[in-house]
């Protein structure tokens, strides 16, 4: 593993700086750590402030409380990044995630609308507010971790699956629009990670939860993180467009 993303050791630079949503666990918790060990100066946003502190305090970065629904607060995580000296290479959109499983003729009409409004209108909200400052930074890099259920259906899926095409969709949109600017697009597509993914689909039901990950080896948080680094640590003319990662346990739907 490459771990030289943020280029060769320069003092008189400031850090390049990494934003990485839905910071306070999970995969966006070790994505930061992981980018940080880089030379990242990492800007963690979350919504639980206690959490994304300890981080920050632990991998030199900054903390910004952050609820990606609330476009005034998107608004103060683009304020908190410009007023940091380095330039904006990275910006990880990963906050998101799963609530219900119910099938379509019985769906959850507010679950469905909290799972657009984070995984879809969250990482809108999010790249525009950070876009010029990547595309400024000479070499920027945007991932968006969507999920094997940016391609796949299964039932009792739909809210999320649609909220994940959709995510992919405009990821990929980015994409084609800024062809010839210098900033880089990676969707990261994972399959079953064990975090707190499925305590939230199921509203804290521990032991429901536990059961997704039943008679199988998941991946972990570290997993996706590893290759993200990869990712970032890339020459400035190497895209990796989409990365699917599943367990060796879990096949294709
Ligand atoms: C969740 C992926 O395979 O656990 O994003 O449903 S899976």
């Amino acid at each position: 593993m490459t771990s030289s993303a943020a280029g060769s050791p320069d003092q008189a630079r400031p850090a390049p700086i990494a934003v990485v949503t839905g910071a306070s666990s999970g995969i966006g918790e070790a994505t930061a750590k992981t980018l940080a060990a880089q030379g990242f100066h990492v800007v963690v946003a979350a919504r639980r402030g206690d959490r994304l502190q300890a981080l920050a305090a632990e991998i030199g970065g900054t903390a910004v409380v952050v609820d990606v629904t609330d476009p005034d607060r998107v608004d103060a995580l683009a304020a908190a990044v410009a007023a940091l000296p380095g330039p904006v290479r990275v910006l990880v959109n990963n906050a998101g995630g799963a609530r219900g499983l119910a099938p379509v003729a019985e769906a959850d009409i507010e679950h469905w609308r909290w799972m657009w409004e984070t995984n879809v209108l969250g990482t809108l909200r999010v790249t525009r507010a950070l876009l010029s400052a990547l595309i400024d930074s000479g070499d920027g890099l945007i991932v968006t971790v969507t999920s094997v259920a940016a391609f796949e259906l299964y039932q009792g899926g739909a809210g999320y699956t649609s909220a994940k095409h959709a995510e992919s969709a405009l990821h990929g949109t980015l994409r084609r629009e800024l062809l010839g600017k210098p900033v880089r697009f990676t969707e990261i597509a994972p399959g079953a990670v064990e975090t707190e993914f499925s305590l939230v689909r199921f509203d804290g039901d521990r032991q429901r939860a536990d059961a997704v990950y039943a008679e199988m080896t998941p991946l972990t948080a570290g997993d996706i993180a590893e290759v993200i680094g990869f990712v970032a640590s890339r020459p400035a003319h190497v895209c990796l467009d989409r990365v699917v990662i599943r367990p060796r346990d879990q096949s294709p739907r």
